[in-house]
């Protein structure tokens, strides 16, 4: 049987390939009786948007054969405290990462004062250097989605009002960590939203204040062992393979 890959992307000025500013990008597998549903939800989200007006929305379906749906688990969860942006170092610093701490901080640095990338960065864990070709691009984590019962189940088990941007980050992270990723760092790159997270050892560290707040820097950095690792295949199961976050 068949599924559906949805993918909504809005952007204001001109469409993204022209240089317009990304305003919301959304994302669902989904059987053939939700495609209609699905697509009307994922429009409103891009029309309803608190960033802005969309002027050029684009609206992508197509069809995944049900076997190639991989399923992942999600990581767990922890809250970390950090009341001020100017703790976020700390933080990082008492997460005991396996990683030299002038290349964390650099990476930690540069998320927050990037503005131009729009994917993620793969960065080589002994070199610090970034191994993705495409400068501004960068990765795209696509073609994921959480199985839906297991959203509730989930849910429940996990304080029920969660906030969507949690929900999509857990997937991403999840997917993002089962492609071999040794850790990966991010802050969201909404300007009123300031929480980030760190994902290592199938766990997802939430960080609050990660950024100061009202600045539209953000951004994803995964971190790998270039000697273990093949660039194709990792970014090609990253983009490509449909995964769904369940049991
Ligand atoms: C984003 O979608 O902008 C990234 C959000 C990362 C943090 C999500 C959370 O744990 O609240």
């Amino acid at each position: 049987k068949k599924w559906y890959s949805i993918r909504m992307r809005a952007s204001s000025g001109e469409s993204h390939e022209n240089g317009g500013q990304h305003i919301s990008g959304a994302e669902r597998l989904v059987k053939k009786i939700d495609i209609e549903t699905t697509a009307m939800e994922l429009i409103q989200r891009a029309t309803n948007h608190s960033r802005g007006k969309a002027d050029f929305i684009s609206l992508k379906i197509d069809s995944i054969p049900r076997d190639d749906i991989q399923m992942v688990a999600p990581l767990h969860i922890k809250e970390i405290k950090n009341t001020d942006t100017h703790s976020t170092k700390n933080v990082l610093r008492e997460a005991s990462l396996p990683i030299k701490q002038e290349i964390l901080f650099s990476l930690y640095d540069w998320i927050i004062q990037d503005d131009v990338t729009r994917g993620a960065i793969i960065v080589d864990i002994h070199s610090g250097k970034r191994l993705d070709t495409n400068l501004e691009r960068g990765v795209r984590v696509s073609h994921i989605d959480w199985d839906e019962a297991y959203k509730h189940k989930w849910l429940i088990e996990n304080h029920t009002h969660q906030p969507k941007k949690l929900i999509e980050a857990m997937a991403i992270a999840s997917k993002v960590a089962s492609a071999g990723t040794i850790c990966e760092l991010c802050c969201s790159d909404d300007p009123k939203y300031t929480t980030g997270y760190i994902s290592f050892q199938n766990t997802y560290y939430r960080i609050p204040n990660m950024k100061e707040k009202g600045s539209d820097c953000g951004g994803r950095v995964f971190i790998v062992d270039a000697t273990k690792f093949n660039l194709d295949t990792y970014v090609h199961y990253l983009e490509k393979t449909p995964v769904l976050i369940g049991e």
